[in-house]
């Protein structure tokens, strides 16, 4: 698909401020493939896409997690987390996307997951640095990133749990897997 029919499908789908974070996630994307070797077209694509369910009613999302058998323990955590699944759903059923590497970067890109592609990491710290964040510390991940995509997705994935424990918010366990999984790749 291409970059003008992708947007217009997606543009109607969201605020106009999150439509904006889409480009910048786009953007941002592109330009992390590009640097550490990543399929520049799926990195475009699985960003413009990212967020396509955000807006969705919380019952129909609930309803697409019931139906179609996706991780029922989603329901016991914040639905914040739902988007990204039923977005992968919603991307592939009504836009047509069926590359499993784009939908699974869609899918993913709120909790991460052990075994993160090089794409799911281009997505979550794309989503993560784009230029129109501007939360603490986020400049810090956007040097790193210029050097080690591994080192600043660490640093955002433990920024994200720090921020929900400051919070008071559960953990989805997917958060702690995705952690764990980097950390032991570090060393
Ligand atoms: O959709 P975005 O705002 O661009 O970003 P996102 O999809 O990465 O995250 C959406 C929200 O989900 C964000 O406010 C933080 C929250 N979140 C991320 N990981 C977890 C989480 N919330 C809970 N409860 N548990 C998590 O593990
Ligand atoms: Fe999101
Ligand atoms: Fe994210
Ligand atoms: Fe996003």
């Amino acid at each position: 698909m291409e970059r003008e029919e992708a947007l217009k499908l997606v543009k109607v789908q969201l605020t106009d401020h999150r439509y904006q974070h889409t480009l910048g996630v786009m953007e941002t994307a592109i330009a992390l493939a590009k640097q550490y070797g990543g399929d520049e077209q799926k990195a475009e694509l699985a960003a413009i896409f990212h967020d396509y369910a955000k807006f969705r009613p919380k019952a129909e999302m609930k309803e697409i997690i019931i139906e179609q058998g996706f991780p029922q323990n989603l329901l016991e955590y914040n639905s914040e987390l739902w988007h990204a699944p039923v977005g992968a759903y919603l991307a592939e059923k009504e836009a047509g996307i069926i590359d499993p590497e784009v939908l699974e970067a869609i899918r993913f890109h709120t909790s991460g997951r052990p075994g993160m592609t090089l794409l799911d990491k281009i997505i979550y710290l794309a989503d993560y640095i784009e230029p129109g964040r501007h939360f603490p510390g986020v400049e810090e991940v956007r040097n790193v990133a210029k050097e080690n995509l591994d080192k600043a997705l660490i640093m955002a994935v433990k920024n994200t749990i720090i921020f929900l424990l400051k919070k008071n918010q559960t953990v989805y366990p997917e958060t702690f897997y995705t952690y764990n999984d980097l950390i032991r790749k570090l060393e």
